[in-house]
């Protein structure tokens, strides 16, 4: 894909501005790997006979938490917390109640397809943008993604016929509260130069992608990965 970044200025990663944006893009990104982290532990107390590739997903996260504070500390920013877990409040809320209820599906859609395709896009986004210590940080994390993307896409594609209306029912619930996550950003990206129209693209791709794989029709993908995108 061409990814040649419409970069108007050339980034100074030591600006004030530069550095109050990432302090809370990375914080985001953060609080994001935190939660992965906690759900994949979650996700393997739910599902005894995968629970051993679920700790390895989850201890990766913890790796790509570790990474993404050097990156801050690299650029002597601190990470504005409180407003990441404002960020991530319902769509954290949204997993947890899931998780309470034993509703496997949901919660595989949440973190292994909707958070797992965000993180793709945006990363993918940052890499041709970030400083040169947090583009080979992300470069290493983004394989993983996939991985991670890939384990709940198998385990959906396995069941399909009983939980396609979980699916559709848990994306339409968590779609449109990650549109408008990545709108409530906005601002702090493009001073990243991080293009948001490129980190739609990308996440519709892999997110249209996976729900193929696992079973709907191109017709059905279309539907469910614009589900409120406009709003
Ligand atoms: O599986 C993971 O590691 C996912 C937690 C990470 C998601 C990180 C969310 C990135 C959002 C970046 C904000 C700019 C749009
Ligand atoms: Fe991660
Ligand atoms: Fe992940």
């Amino acid at each position: 894909m061409n990814r040649t970044a419409p970069s108007s200025a050339a980034l100074d990663y030591r600006s004030d501005t530069y550095r109050d944006a990432y302090s809370r893009i990375n914080a985001i990104v953060l609080e994001g790997e935190r939660e992965a982290h906690a759900n994949y532990l979650t996700l393997a107390e739910m599902l005894p006979d995968h629970a051993e590739a679920l700790k390895k997903l989850a201890a990766m996260e913890n790796r790509h938490f570790k990474g993404f504070q050097s990156c801050a500390r690299n650029l002597e920013v601190t990470p504005d917390d409180p407003f990441a877990r404002a960020y991530f409040e319902q769509l954290d809320g949204n997993f947890q109640q899931a998780a309470a209820e034993g509703d496997l599906t949901t919660c595989m859609v949440i973190q292994a397809l909707i958070i797992e395709c965000f993180a793709i896009a945006a990363y993918n986004v940052y890499i041709p943008v970030a400083d040169a210590f947090a583009r080979k940080v992300t470069e290493g994390v983004v394989k993983d993604e996939y991985t991670h993307l890939n384990f709940g896409q198998q385990w959906l594609k396995e069941r399909f016929v009983t939980v396609r209306e979980g699916i559709e029912r848990a994306n339409a619930q968590n779609l449109p509260i990650v549109w408008r996550m990545l709108n409530a950003v906005e601002a702090d990206t493009e001073v990243l130069q991080m293009d948001k129209e490129a980190i739609v693209e990308d996440f519709m791709i892999a997110y249209g992608e996976a729900l193929g794989d696992i079973g709907f029709s191109m017709r059905d993908v279309m539907k469910m990965s614009a589900r409120g995108l406009a709003s």
